[in-house]
C-alpha cells in the first residue's frame, strides 16, 4: 500500500441541524437534515470500513459549514496547521478544532495573515499545491506555505478555476502518480510530471474523490468517472452524496486524515 494513503487516524465532525443552511456557491435548495445525516453516516462508515480510528466531534450549530473540518485545517503526521478560512461565517471555525489537534499532534501551528481553506490544498507526494481561489488569496497562501515548511513540505501556488468553490473541488489524488482533474486544470499544466486523468465532460462534479488506504470513494451519479477510476489499485467505492452536495461538499473537506 502507498504510503502517502496509508492513514490510520481521522477526525470528523457530526453534523447539527443548521447544516442545512450551509453555505453555496450557486444557490439552490437546502438539503434535507436526514438526508445530510445519513450520508455523514455513511462517509463515517465508509472511513472506518477502509480501516482508519475515526474520532467524530459534537456538532457546532453556529457554525452550519462546520462539518468541512478540512478547510479550517490540515494534518500530517509530523504536526498540524490551524487555518483562516475565507469565508467569514467560517474564519472562526479552527479554534473549535483546537484541543482536538493538540491530543493529537506534536504540534500545532496557527496562520495569522491573509485567508487559505484547506480545501485548495493538494497534498501530492512531493509537494503541496495551494490553489488561489474566491477563499484562498496571496497572502495567505504564502503565510500557509511558510507553515508548510516548518513542517517539512514543499510548496507551489496554483491558479483555481473560477467557476469552482476550492483546487480540491476540481482535482484529486487517485494514487502515489495520478491525479483526477477536470479538463480545465488539465489544460493548465500545473499537473505536468503526473499521470493525469481527465474527469469525463458532464461529471465534472466528481472530481472530488477521495483515496483511503486501498479504497477510493467516488460520489454517485458519476458512471463514466467510477468506471475510468477502477484499476487504480483502489476498490471503488460508490457513496450517495447528492443532499450534502446542494452544500458544495466534498470528501475530501468532510474529514482531516493522517498515519499516526
Ligand atoms: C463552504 O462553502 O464553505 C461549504 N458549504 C462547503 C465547503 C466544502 N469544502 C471543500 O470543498 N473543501
Amino acid at each position: 500500500m502507498s504510503r502517502i494513503f496509508d492513514f490510520t487516524d481521522a477526525i470528523v465532525r457530526r453534523p447539527g441541524a443548521s447544516v442545512v443552511k450551509g453555505l453555496r456557491a450557486g444557490g439552490g435548495d437546502d438539503p434535507t437534515l436526514d438526508g445530510v445525516l445519513a450520508e455523514h453516516a455513511g462517509y463515517v462508515a465508509a472511513l472506518r470500513s477502509a480501516g482508519l480510528t475515526v474520532e467524530e466531534l459534537e456538532p457546532l450549530e453556529d457554525f452550519p459549514d462546520a462539518i468541512f473540518v478540512e478547510d479550517p485545517a490540515l494534518v500530517f503526521t509530523q504536526g498540524a496547521i490551524l487555518l483562516r478560512p475565507g469565508a467569514p461565517s467560517r474564519e472562526a471555525e479552527g479554534q473549535y478544532l483546537r484541543d482536538a489537534l493538540n491530543r493529537r499532534f506534536p504540534r500545532v501551528l496557527q496562520q495569522t495573515d491573509g485567508y487559505a481553506d484547506g480545501g485548495d490544498v493538494l497534498v501530492m507526494p512531493d509537494r503541496a499545491w495551494i490553489g488561489l481561489s474566491a477563499r484562498t488569496d496571496r497572502t495567505g497562501a504564502a503565510a500557509l506555505g511558510a507553515l508548510l515548511e516548518e513542517l517539512g513540505i514543499r510548496w507551489q501556488v496554483a491558479e483555481t478555476p473560477a467557476e469552482v468553490l476550492h483546487l480540491k473541488t476540481a482535482s484529486s489524488l487517485v494514487d502515489e502518480e495520478t491525479v483526477l482533474a477536470t479538463a480545465p486544470l488539465v489544460a493548465s499544466g500545473i499537473f505536468a510530471g503526473y499521470r493525469v486523468l481527465e474527469v469525463p465532460a458532464g461529471e465534472e462534479g466528481g472530481a472530488n474523490v477521495l483515496r483511503v488506504r486501498d479504497t477510493l470513494l467516488v460520489g454517485t451519479g458519476y458512471p463514466r468517472l467510477a468506471e475510468m477510476l477502477d484499476g487504480y489499485g483502489a476498490k471503488v467505492t460508490v457513496l450517495p452524496n447528492a443532499e450534502i452536495a446542494k452544500i458544495d461538499a466534498g470528501f475530501t473537506c468532510m474529514s482531516l486524515r493522517w498515519r499516526a
